[in-house]
């Protein structure tokens, strides 16, 4: 730690039992920490001194950040989210960070080591739907039906070998480049089972603008981790890079 940075915030975890940290969300958390700091007053006089480390977050908010990455994952066990009617089913906003890439769909495969899975191959995998809301960082929220496979149900077929504990997903269209685009996930949050590998929405099958032929839709994260049009799938046993992590953004993402 850089000594000219002020001190971080005391970890909140001392002040609490565990019957309250399962009852703090981790945005109210955050909040307790900040309340453990002294005032929110001192903590934005540490945010106005504190340098930017070059990802856009201040320091004091970064050690925060990485406390809630800790305390994100003792909370994600046996944590569900929410699930809707259909009925209540809209379309999402198309949050492509450039241009859709049009690909040819039937020449589309999914690389998995050695492996180049048609949709086919994944459909022989059980069936499941799914209403939940995809939430995106920048405010905005849809409920929305996916159908696919449960991860978990790709994972038994394709297991990982011991060790593993990342799923690195990425998106790399051929012509597209631009739109490159790639999700790193612990492997807990991928078996989780709500995490589908996704080639319906809204009971019609995927339009390029939500990721056809296939996308993540893992409700228990934000939509940054929502992959869209995935190429590529792998297990890892170090962190992978992830698109917005690299920007700073919480690596974790969950909600
Ligand atoms: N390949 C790819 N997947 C992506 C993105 C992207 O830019 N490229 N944006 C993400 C973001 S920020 C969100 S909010 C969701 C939005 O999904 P939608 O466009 O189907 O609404 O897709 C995610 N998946
Ligand atoms: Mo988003």
């Amino acid at each position: 730690m850089n000594p000219n940075q002020p001190p971080p915030s005391s970890p909140p975890t001392q002040e609490l039992t565990p019957a309250e940290l399962k009852r703090l969300s981790r945005r109210s958390f955050l909040w307790a920490g900040a309340g453990v700091a002294g005032s929110l007053s001192l903590l934005s006089l540490f945010n106005h001194k504190a340098k930017d480390d070059g990802t856009g977050i201040k320091q004091v908010f970064r050690s925060a950040h990485l406390t809630n990455e800790a305390l994100a994952q003792s909370l994600l066990s046996g944590r569900l989210a929410p699930e809707f009617p259909a009925s209540l089913a809209v379309e999402p906003r198309n949050n492509y960070h450039g241009a859709t890439p049009e690909i040819d769909q039937a020449a589309w495969r999914l690389q998995h080591g050695e492996l180049s899975l048609s949709l086919d191959d994944l459909k022989t995998l059980p069936e499941v739907s799914l209403t939940t809301e995809l939430k995106c960082v920048e405010g905005w929220s849809a409920i929305v039906t996916w159908t696919g496979c449960r991860f978990a149900d790709f994972a038994k077929k394709y297991p990982p070998l011991p060790g593993s504990k990342y799923v690195a997903l990425r998106s790399e269209p051929a012509g597209f480049e631009d739109e490159w685009y790639y999700v790193g996930l612990d492997i807990e949050s991928a078996l989780h089972p709500q995490t589908l590998l996704a080639w319906s929405m809204n009971g019609q099958p995927l339009t390029a603008e939500h990721g056809a032929p296939l996308r993540l839709a893992i409700p228990i994260k934000y939509g940054i981790k929502n992959i869209k049009l995935i190429t590529h799938l792998s297990y890892e046993t170090e962190r992978p890079r992830d698109y917005w992590a690299d920007s700073g953004y919480d690596f974790y993402a969950g909600l």
